[in-house]
């Protein structure tokens, strides 16, 4: 709650114009039954003259509509400053946590899931939003009717207190005893929406392999347990919220009999007028109305304070993949180096993924690496630009550990081209200007002409203007990994690394894009990551990696002296390839 009220401070002013003109409102509220039981009194049962009683009715019901004017206009602010107040806040908490996720380490968006945080970004701080936009208007509102209401009602007969005295408590112990068990549950409805929306999530962007594996009926079966797990947790609160307003209506009822029972008491005995009854009977009304309102609030407020916790868990997440300390340090030549490297994810309880992992690249050499699926290899190249720290030994680049850089500085300086490229919808330039949004449009041809793109751009209708769709879906396999490699490349980095960015193109290509690396881009250090012997004999050195750690090194000669897994890998794709060429 107190961070809400820090979001609250720059719109100070507006959010004080909001309960002040309730004040207006209330007031003009509590102004009414007064003069209604004036009217009654002295303008209907009065003993003056029928002309004077008329014009008296005239006079106070011409007041009456004036202030009801005057109420209305405090009604129609009040709402807008709320409004105001409770949106321009919900605009800043979106815009820090969206921040806050952006910087998110792997491991932590991992670990919220995405249909949570996107929950969290947009449904909890809506219900944040409209806990503020009530609160501002309500507290004061609620306030005031009690308080005045009160007032005014023992101000027309002490003895309706008597009244109060019972009803009130019977009112509050309702309250609180239906508010108490529906509380827990506003925390529950918002983690099952969570579910609901990791399904959504997942299927959406999924939406190609369900199609493909036929699994919409599984997944649609899925997706209606989450949303009937949601449906039930909402009924279950619902059911406490829809016992708790007729109770209280019978309270109410039952209190505005009692004072209709006192008042005409009095009337009879003649130490009260008729118009101050029915001026009590709305008193009491607004009073017991205001307990209603109150019970309202505790709802929207146990459900804005689970909201609340829930953005706050985002916001107070401090990544755990901070800056280093070294602000001077930079990076000059490109020289990567593994000392002693070992490394689990967190989370697995410290099953080692990569252990002794010793390896030196020199600065302008290109490297391979090689090994099954699962080996290790895209965890070996995540800890260069620190997607996930190492948990044992260094790494260095240029001497320098790279936990010590600043973020920036060390991943301006990295190009990496993940295993699954991702695109994002806009034109083809616009995506490979991710590298450098000021490169020029020579730069972006130079880029992708060296990344062997350019020839398929040219060929599409608007060339480099072409629009990409989501995710790249108009695009091939092949062609999206080129996009990357030219986006990559453009960033002009000491230091490239392909996640096996070259498993979708055929081997011609292939070697193509390896000549003109190394002819553009001498003295950029690239490692290589590759399934295919063909794609990695040419590299300086090849690092084979078996089960987390590099069981040999050195070139291709080399390993297939000395390296009985490379030699295996060597024969059993040369045959395979062999195989291809026959059939
Ligand atoms: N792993 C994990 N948590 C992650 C990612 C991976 O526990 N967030 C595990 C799965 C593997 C091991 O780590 O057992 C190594 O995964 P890599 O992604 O490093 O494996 P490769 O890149 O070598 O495999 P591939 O060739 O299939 O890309
Ligand atoms: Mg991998």
């Amino acid at each position: 709650m107190r961070k809400v009220i820090k979001y609250l401070k720059p719109y100070w002013l507006i959010a004080l114009l909001c309960p002040l003109a309730m004040i207006l409102e209330v007031s003009m509220d509590l102004i009414q039954p007064q003069l209604m039981s004036d009217i009654v009194n002295f303008g209907i049962l009065g003993t003056a003259p029928a002309d004077e009683n008329l014009r008296y009715v005239i006079q106070t019901g011409i007041y009456m509509l004036i202030f009801s004017l005057i109420g209305c206009a405090g009604g129609i602010l009040s709402a807008a400053f709320g409004t105001i107040t409770a949106q321009k806040l919900g605009n800043d908490m979106r815009k820090d946590t969206f921040e806050k996720v952006m910087h998110l380490s792997f491991q932590q968006t991992d670990k919220f899931t995405t249909g949570s945080l996107v929950t969290r970004l947009t449904n909890d701080i809506t219900m944040i939003q409209q806990f503020v936009a009530m609160s501002l208007r309500m507290f004061v509102r609620t306030g005031m009717q009690f308080i005045g209401g009160i007032a005014c009602l023992l101000f027309l007969n002490v003895n309706f207190g008597l009244v109060l005295v019972i009803s009130l408590p019977i009112q509050l112990i309702v309250v609180t005893l239906i508010m108490k068990r529906a509380a827990p549950l506003f925390g529950i409805v918002q983690d099952k929406l969570d579910k609901v929306n990791s399904v959504v999530q997942e299927n959406v962007t999924g939406a190609r392999v369900v199609k493909a594996f036929t699994r919409e009926e599984y997944e649609i079966n899925r997706f209606d347990d989450a949303n009937t797990a949601l449906m039930e947790t909402n009924m279950k609160v619902q059911k406490l919220l829809a016992i708790l307003n007729p109770l209280l209506m019978v309270v109410m009822n039952a209190s505005v009999m009692a004072i209709i029972l006192i008042g005409g008491l009095q009337v009879e005995a003649k130490s009260m007028e008729v118009g101050s009854v029915m001026a009590a009977v709305t008193y009491i009304t607004q009073i017991l109305m205001s307990v209603m309102m109150v019970g309202m609030m505790f709802q929207q407020v146990s459900r804005a304070m689970a909201s609340a916790k829930r953005v706050k868990e985002v916001l107070d997440t401090d990544p755990v993949i901070s800056d280093g300390s070294s602000a001077q340090a930079e990076i000059t030549q490109g020289r990567v180096e593994f000392k002693n490297v070992g490394f689990y994810y967190p989370g697995t309880a410290g099953k080692p993924v990569l252990k002794d992992i010793d390896l030196t690249v020199e600065p302008g050499q290109m490297i391979a690496v090689l090994g099954s699926t699962g080996c290790g290899k895209t965890s070996l190249v995540n800890l260069i630009p620190r997607f996930y720290d190492c948990t044992q030994g260094e790494v260095l680049i240029d001497g320098v550990n790279v936990k010590d850089y600043e973020l920036d500085v060390l991943r301006s300086k990295i190009g990496v081209v993940l295993q699954k490229s991702e695109l994002f919808s806009g034109t083809v330039a616009e995506n490979i200007r991710w590298g450098d949004n000021e490169a020029s449009d020579e730069e972006v041809k130079n880029a992708a002409t060296i990344a062997q793109a350019d020839t398929f751009i040219q060929g599409f209708n608007e060339g480099y203007d072409t629009m990409i769709s989501e995710k790249g879906a108009s695009l091939s396999g092949g062609q999206k990994q080129r996009m990357s490699i030219a986006r990559a490349i453009l960033k002009k980095p000491k230091i490239l690394i392909f996640d096996d960015s070259t498993s979708a193109l055929d081997l011609s290509t292939e070697s193509k894009l390896h000549e003109a690396l190394r002819s553009s881009l001498s003295g950029v250090t690239v490692i290589m990551i590759a399934q295919r012997i063909a794609s990695v004999m040419r590299a300086d050195r090849i690092a084979v990696i078996d089960k987390g750690t590099i069981c040999a090194f050195g070139t291709h000669s080399e390993l297939m002296q000395s390296s009985e897994i490379y030699r295996d890998i060597y024969y059993s794709q040369m045959k395979n390839e062999g195989g291809e060429q026959n059939g």
